[in-house]
């Protein structure tokens, strides 16, 4: 009788482990059937029952039973294991062959490329570039340029000065005044540069901007010299002839000293906020060195004599490409930066 029953509730047990959906309906047949006040329990506690012949034999089936139903348990329980981790690994899957997305390749900044050009067309013609300091001290700024003490440049307004009697460099001049120091004569150097000056932003107007220095040290320079050179690098730089117009100007370091100014290349003319609406920007002014600057730096100038150029290079980029507002230049914003 005992016999029988034990052999149904295994049949019944093993059907519901393989009916079993889910680990959870799983567990619920293991509590049912193995826990302990599960089904087979409850047959345990029957074999008092059994007359004493009998008992072993019918223990050994319990047993049988008990250990062919942890079996069917223990196989199903694996087999809902390998698919939660097969449905992980789908979810996780990553294709390591696919190629990588493309790395976005960077170009130089305008200014950068324009600089480089430049330098390049200089080194052909026998110039050295050098670098200069940002921070500079006020002599090599002002005084060995011939800036007089008083004069309005070196204002508050005009200068950042810095604690202890430095600055940051308004102009890329005082690199001048460094290449007399060090270089063999007869000189030619270029010095590219950032500058700063303590002046309100505008379309054309940053306080921080780029300037690239030109001196050339030898015998007989004249104004014919200068100009040879000057023509020389507006042509490379624009491809094409640009109309230009020399001013006198005045700046203490060069005697005489020009404005040489290009027609805006961003208006052709009539006018725009770039040139102030006078068609004219104001690109690079020049001259020959003054001699009491040669003669400041040790130089002597019945000898020697030169030519100096400060040009705008950010002005200069703004006019090659038709960018009509200096600011887009100096931001870093990559919309910009990515047509160059
Ligand atoms: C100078 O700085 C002189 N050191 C140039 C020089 C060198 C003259 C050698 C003679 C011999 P200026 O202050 O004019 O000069 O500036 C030179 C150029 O820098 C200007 O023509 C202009 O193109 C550019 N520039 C001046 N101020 C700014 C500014 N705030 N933002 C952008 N560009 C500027």
């Amino acid at each position: 009788m005992i016999e029988g029953s034990l052999a149904e509730l295994q049949a019944n047990a093993l059907a519901r482990i393989e009916a079993a959906r889910n680990p959870e309906e799983l567990e619920a047949v293991r509590v049912e059937v193995l826990g302990r006040k599960g089904s087979l329990a409850a047959v345990s506690k029957d074999m008092g029952k059994i007359p004493a012949e009998e008992r072993a034999r019918i223990g050994k089936l319990l047993n049988s039973a008990k250990q062919t139903l942890e079996t069917a348990l223990a196989a199903r329980q694996e087999e809902f294991a390998g698919q939660a981790l097969g449905a992980r690994l789908e979810s996780e899957w990553l294709d390591l062959t696919l190629p990588a997305p493309g790395i976005r390749p960077g170009s130089l900044h305008p200014v950068t490329q324009i600089q480089e050009e430049i330098e390049d067309l200089f080194r052909s013609l026998g110039f050295t570039v050098l670098d200069g300091r940002e921070v500079e001290d006020e002599y090599h700024n002002f005084d060995a340029l011939n800036i007089p003490a008083d004069h309005p440049a070196r204002d508050m307004q005009d200068t950042f000065w810095l604690d202890g009697g430095n600055l940051l460099r308004t102009h890329t001049s005082p690199v001048q005044v460094r290449g007399m120091e060090t270089l063999p004569l007869p000189l030619r150097m270029i010095a590219p540069g950032r500058v700063f000056r303590n002046e309100s932003v505008d379309a054309s107007h940053e306080h921080t901007f780029y300037q690239l220095e030109g001196m050339m040290i030898d015998r007989d320079i004249s104004v014919a010299n200068l100009i040879y050179f000057m023509k020389t690098l507006l042509t490379a730089v624009f491809r094409r002839e640009v109309t230009v117009r020399l001013r006198p100007g005045f700046f203490p370091f060069v005697e005489p000293g020009f404005e040489l100014d290009i027609q805006c290349l961003i208006c052709g003319g009539p006018g725009c906020p770039v040139c102030k609406q006078s068609g004219w920007v104001e690109l690079l002014p020049c001259g020959l060195i003054n001699p009491r600057v040669l003669r400041m730096s040790g130089i002597d100038p019945d000898k020697w004599n030169g030519f100096a150029f400060g040009l705008g290079l950010t002005r200069l980029v703004m006019m090659r490409y038709a960018i009509d507002d200096i600011r887009h230049l100096m931001g870093g914003d990559l919309r910009f930066l990515r047509q160059f």
